[in-house]
């Protein structure tokens, strides 16, 4: 069903119209991204047109038959009719006003075409998670924008100028855990750094234990991988990583990678993982509590809904904006992407540090960052590709998890739980006010509506330098 969600525009599918709120909430994100306009019926209000003279050639025999007894249709009829035409003429209007909004948060492809995306993870199982990673494509919603050197999407100057992230030759450790191993990481992470001016890094990859023995590899998964190597370096380009791969995508194995990474002494674990929350996850979270450490998990790719990882009262829950270039001061924009999760756990106790009205338990998300496949980031991936077209654009919370984890490397942790500096009266982010994830009408609105303070889908905010982020 992913395949479906192409573009930043959600249109309610018949789904939509019951409550989220539940632990299968996520899976309700789909077929989205295309408007159907119903044309005006030629049959009736066209064919009255002519009846007024505007389509007098009309000879057909039906023409000829409407044209002759206009005069003789009552007055009412005739007046219906012509409310009917000037209320589509109206309609036509207000779709010609909106599409330049829509045609410029659709950004568009190296070629100027519009662009799809797609999930490069298959959904999962109750119990099992699948990366996060959306692949910008052509606007045929398959094949990737890939070419053979760098063309699009955001480089690490464009995430640094975007987030005010300071060069500070941070040493700290960035573990990388995700499920499987690509076998390409080391390499593919060196020619997206020597592309952008740095020298090459010697990773650390083990398995879940720590051995060097490395699982299997899966192509999707891989690109989850090169895309999570390349942000946290595009983060903290001097710091060390560590990447854990686990035999599979069980919460059993990813719960095993997760404690070898904070056993390798990681400042920061990033997770860009994540599946329906289930009754399990209250016991299964103490995999992902290592004070001391920031654990970043992204909050989801399926629009409104909590989702575990994210939910774990230890972690700090990484939601989704659209970044778009702008003439602010800033130099960007950022609103809400409809694709990322937000949403009040079923399960997970409430941390002391937040105080939303409406959830009782675990709210997310807590902070946010780009996301958004038609703003993506630049990743270099060969894994499985042939032709050397290994440059592509990626989006999903799989990018703000690691881009944000990279960014508390840089600040280096000294809070237990830095998910709870980000509440503290005068953090440094940029609030989010516009945008939603989706329908949560039996919850309160801000759980996936964007606004003033703290909302669901976009947390407090985004980094603005990494003074909030300890
Ligand atoms: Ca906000």
């Amino acid at each position: 069903m992913h395949g479906d969600l192409r573009g930043p525009l959600r249109v309610a599918s018949s789904d939509e119209g019951v409550d989220k709120d539940g632990p299968l909430a996520g899976a309700a994100f789909r077929g989205a991204g295309t408007i159907k306009l119903t044309s005006p019926d030629s049959s009736g209000d066209r064919r009255d047109e002519a009846g007024d003279g505007v389509h007098s050639a009309d000879t057909s025999p039906r023409g000829r038959r409407d044209s002759s007894s206009r005069h003789t249709q009552p007055r009412s009829v005739r007046m219906r009719c012509r409310t009917t035409f000037a209320l589509l003429t109206s309609l036509t209007s207000v779709v010609a006003a909106i599409a330049p909004t829509i045609s410029a948060s659709a950004a568009p492809s190296a070629t100027g075409a519009a662009h799809g995306q797609k999930a490069v993870c298959a959904q999962a199982p109750v119990g099992r998670a699948r990366c996060f990673a959306h692949v910008q494509t052509h606007s045929d919603g398959v094949t990737p924008n890939a070419t053979t050197s760098y063309t699009s999407g955001y480089a690490p100057a464009d995430l640094v100028a975007a987030y005010s992230i300071p060069r500070n030759r941070s040493k700290n450790t960035i573990a990388i855990v995700d499920a499987f191993a690509s076998p390409t990481a080391q390499a593919d992470l060196n020619t997206y750094r020597t592309r952008f001016g740095w020298g090459a890094v010697t990773i650390k990859q083990v398995n879940q234990i720590g051995g060097t023995s490395l699982p299997a590899g899966d192509t999707g998964w891989g690109q989850e991988e090169a895309l999570d190597l390349d942000m946290a370096s595009a983060a903290c380009p001097t710091c060390a990583i560590v990447y854990v791969g686990a035999n599979s995508a069980s919460f059993a194995d990813l719960s095993a990678a997760v404690n070898t990474a904070a056993a390798k002494g990681a400042t920061v674990i990033s997770n860009s993982y994540g599946g329906s929350e289930y009754s399990g996850e209250v016991s299964a979270q103490e995999a992902y509590n290592h004070p001391g450490v920031a654990v970043t998990v992204s909050s989801g790719d399926s629009g409104y809904g909590a989702q575990f990882p994210a939910s774990s009262q230890y972690v700090v829950d990484v939601g989704g904006t659209n970044l778009a270039r702008s003439s602010t001061p800033r130099g960007f924009t950022e609103t809400t992407w409809s694709g990322g999760g937000s949403g009040c756990s079923a399960y997970i106790t409430k941390p002391s540090w937040q105080h939303d009205p409406s959830c009782v338990r675990r709210m997310g998300t807590d902070v946010s960052a780009v996301a958004d496949p038609n703003t993506g980031v630049a990743v270099h991936d060969s894994y499985g590709s042939t032709g050397g077209a290994n440059w592509l654009v990626f989006g999903g919370t799989s990018v703000a998890a690691p881009l944000v984890g990279g960014m508390y490397a840089v600040a280096g942790v000294t809070s237990a739980y830095p998910a709870a500096t980000l509440y503290a009266t005068g953090a440094s982010l940029y609030d989010v006010v516009a945008g939603s994830n989706g329908n949560c009408r039996r919850g309160a609105a801000y759980y996936c509506q964007a606004g003033t303070g703290y909302d669901g889908p976009t947390g407090n905010g985004t980094p603005n330098g990494v003074a909030s982020l300890h």
